[in-house]
């Protein structure tokens, strides 16, 4: 999109021509969304003239093709949803494919094109990268080479460590390592914390429901947390939940503050994002999941479709929902 009304589109007959001279080619658009939003939705200012010139340029070439033509034109976004209809129709953008976030195998194959660039020490280990970074995309898991490497050059090192790549995913999750004057008695407390978090999970009284954990610390990192305690899952990554696995989940979130309570009778404002973790994966076994025996299947949850917000159930379900 240019500054000037018809420069766009004058670039991309341009782009096509080039395209045409060395073919067969490849065009290959990143972030069609940016001139591909649907049309009319411009805002208050009505249309975007500019960017409406460009696309239909780029559709006018396009319906042009034939199948000998000998060009393939792929383009790219995250946001597939808001583009106009129009892009997708036969002969167009015709035929979709989805790049959802890789599963561990994926992950460890793009970690390694991305450590291919760094040089690697001999404890450097990937599949561990991997198993962390569970649900994390391509530039993700780049960013964590990255800040590996930052550390690792950092350090004086001529080498990227397993520790390097470990705080990269911390530096890319929770954030960097900070160094607060914390006294002994404080520290403690974190350690008890975290411990409670491991412990409830290592005690589960059935083996098969107790997860490998992936890190913990009492080092504060990021923002605000003074410490935590990372839960893995043993063989790659999780698609379903079971509800004793989910129970597992709340045993493990509630582990640091019942430690405390445990040592000191009480527990502190630590926990507070704890409990929103818990909270969360115990009204969705609830109201989305059927999975409390008193209210049965139905889903309670506000009906998200509903223009106006309103609760599909009467009071009382609210009542024993809370329950
Ligand atoms: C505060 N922080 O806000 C202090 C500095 C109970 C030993 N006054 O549950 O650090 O109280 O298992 C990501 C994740 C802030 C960002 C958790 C930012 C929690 C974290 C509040 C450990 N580990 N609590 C935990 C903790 C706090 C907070 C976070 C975050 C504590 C607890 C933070
Ligand atoms: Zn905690």
């Amino acid at each position: 999109v240019q500054m000037f009304v018809g420069v766009g589109a004058a670039r991309v007959r341009d782009l096509f021509e080039q395209a045409k001279a060395s073919r067969p080619a490849i065009i290959f658009i990143d972030e069609i969304d940016a001139v591909g939003k649907a049309r009319g939705s411009g805002g208050p200012m009505g249309g975007n003239d500019e960017r409406e010139q460009t696309i239909n340029a780029m559709l006018a070439a396009m319906d042009g093709f034939t199948d000998s033509t000998g060009i393939i034109v792929v383009a790219a976004t995250n946001r597939a949803d808001t583009l106009d209809p129009a892009l997708m129709r036969p002969g167009r953008f015709d035929r979709k494919i989805h790049v959802g976030a890789p599963e561990l195998l994926g992950r460890e194959a793009i970690l390694a094109i991305h450590a291919a660039k760094v040089r690697l020490g001999p404890d450097a280990d990937i599949r561990y990268v991997a198993r962390r970074t569970a649900g994390m995309t391509g530039a993700f898991l780049a960013n964590v080479v990255f800040e590996a490497a930052g550390l690792a050059a950092r350090r004086g090192a001529d080498s990227v460590s397993k520790v390097d790549l470990d705080e990269g995913v911390d530096r890319a999750t929770i954030g960097a390592k900070r160094s607060l004057k914390l006294s002994d008695e404080l520290k403690l407390r974190i350690a008890r914390h975290e411990s409670g978090h491991v412990l409830a999970n290592l005690l589960n009284e059935r083996p098969e429901l107790r997860q490998p954990t992936n890190k913990v610390t009492i080092v504060p990192h990021g923002t605000g947390a003074l410490g935590f305690a990372e839960m893995g899952s043993p063989e790659g990554d999780t698609y379903l939940y079971t509800k004793s696995q989910l129970e597992a989940r709340l045993d493990h979130a509630m582990g640091g503050l019942v430690a405390e309570r445990m040592y000191y009778g009480e527990w502190s404002t630590g926990p507070g994002s704890d409990l929103q973790y818990a909270t969360r994966i115990a009204r969705t076994m609830v109201q989305q999941l059927g999975m409390d025996d008193g209210l049965g299947f139905p889903q309670t949850g506000a009906d998200p479709s509903d223009p106006f917000g309103r609760q599909p159930f009467c009071e009382a379900v609210g009542g024993q929902v809370h329950e």
